[in-house]
């Protein structure tokens, strides 16, 4: 009698086996059927007579082991199931070619600098290289700054043990030029130039200048303002909002401070601006006769004028970037965006 209900109750749990859809209601059979209450504990089997509870006992056991193999067996096709599924979903084809290294892009200061020299060069200008490493003759004496000459101060640089300097801007390449090419002379030149420099947002201790230089007969600051005007036109595809003050360097005669309306905060003021609403980007100004004279070149026949922008800073404008040091800080996170 008992054996008949334990053989019943094992075929209804073998059939709620095969029915279960997911592990999860498999985990439901299991409870209800070999649980501390489920199905098959209900059965006390000490409480029969002696011949009836071994048979009892038997079948109870048979019918454990029934059920706990055919637990087994669902459990085993659900998971090589989800394997399935898996692997349906990530499978790789191995015969692809292989991506490659990601392409690069040029640096945004390369990018302006290049733009600068196509504008300049179809303008009759040469494109000039210095030494990064200069004299103290050609980074300061012969720009009109002797030894002891207070505009040293503003310029303090990195010195070699053999005198030499990490030059502080592009300007010694005017003398270079003017020494090799004599006027008339059309040239810029775009280079790194060093600053022992307390950084921030808009001040690095090494950026880029590009120095700009036009020697011939009856130049004046017209034609200062107009190749400046082309190029912040032709940088920013628009008419920049500038404005001129006087400003003092001692090769230039008179000396100019163009600034340029901060094109990251449009004006109110901001760190790069220094809440200034302005930026000073291009001190220019017509080359004092001192200098031609030191390079050979006659000041009462020939004039010119002269230019340095500080290309770093242009970059910045043109891109809208609001911090100096992430120019130079390698994150490609960063340089991917150009
Ligand atoms: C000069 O370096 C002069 N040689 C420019 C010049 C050339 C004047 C020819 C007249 C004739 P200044 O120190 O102001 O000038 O620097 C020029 C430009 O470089 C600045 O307007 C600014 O845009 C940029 N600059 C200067 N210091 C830094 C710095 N620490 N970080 C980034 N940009 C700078």
């Amino acid at each position: 009698m008992v054996e008949e209900q334990i053989q019943q109750l094992q075929s209804a749990a073998l059939q709620r086996i095969e029915e279960a859809k997911d592990q999860a209601a498999l985990e439901q059979v299991r409870v209800d059927v070999l649980g501390r209450k489920g199905s098959l504990a209900q059965f006390n089997v000490g409480k029969l007579a002696p011949d009836e509870r071994k048979v009892a006992g038997k079948a109870l056991n048979t019918a454990k082991q029934t059920l706990e193999g055919a637990f087994e067996t669902r459990e085993r096709a659900f998971a090589s199931a989800a394997l399935n599924t898996r692997l349906k979903h990530e499978w790789l084809d191995l015969t692809l070619p292989a991506p490659g290294p990601r392409p690069g892009s040029l640096h945004p200061v390369t990018i302006i600098q290049n733009e600068i020299e196509d504008l300049f060069t179809s303008l009759g200008f040469t494109v000039l290289d210095g030494p990064e490493v200069e004299t103290e003759y050609h980074n300061f004496d012969a720009l009109n700054i002797p030894p002891e000459h207070p505009a040293r101060d503003m310029q303090d640089t990195f010195w070699l043990a053999n005198g030499h300097l990490l030059r502080t801007h592009t300007s010694p390449v005017q003398v270079r030029g003017m020494e090799k090419l004599g006027p008339p002379l059309r040239m810029i030149a775009p280079g790194r130039v060093f600053r022992n420099e307390e950084v921030d947002a808009s001040h690095e201790h090494t950026f880029y200048q590009l120095e700009g230089m036009m020697i011939d007969r009856n130049v004046s600051v017209a034609h200062l303002l107009y190749f400046m005007k082309t190029l912040l036109s032709a940088i920013f595809h628009l008419e920049a909002v500038v404005r001129l003050r006087p400003g003092y360097f001692p090769f230039v005669e008179p000396g100019f401070e163009l600034d340029i309306r901060c094109l990251i905060c449009g004006g109110p003021g901001c760190s790069v601006c220094k809440q200034s609403g302005w930026v000073e980007l291009m001190p220019c100004g017509l080359v004092h006769p001192n200098v031609l004279r030191v390079s050979g070149i006659d000041p009462d026949v020939w004039g010119g004028f002269a230019f340095g922008l500080g290309l770093t800073r242009l970059a910045m404008m043109r891109y809208g970037i609001d911090d100096i040091r992430l120019l130079a800080s390698g994150d490609l996170r960063f340089l991917r965006q150009f």
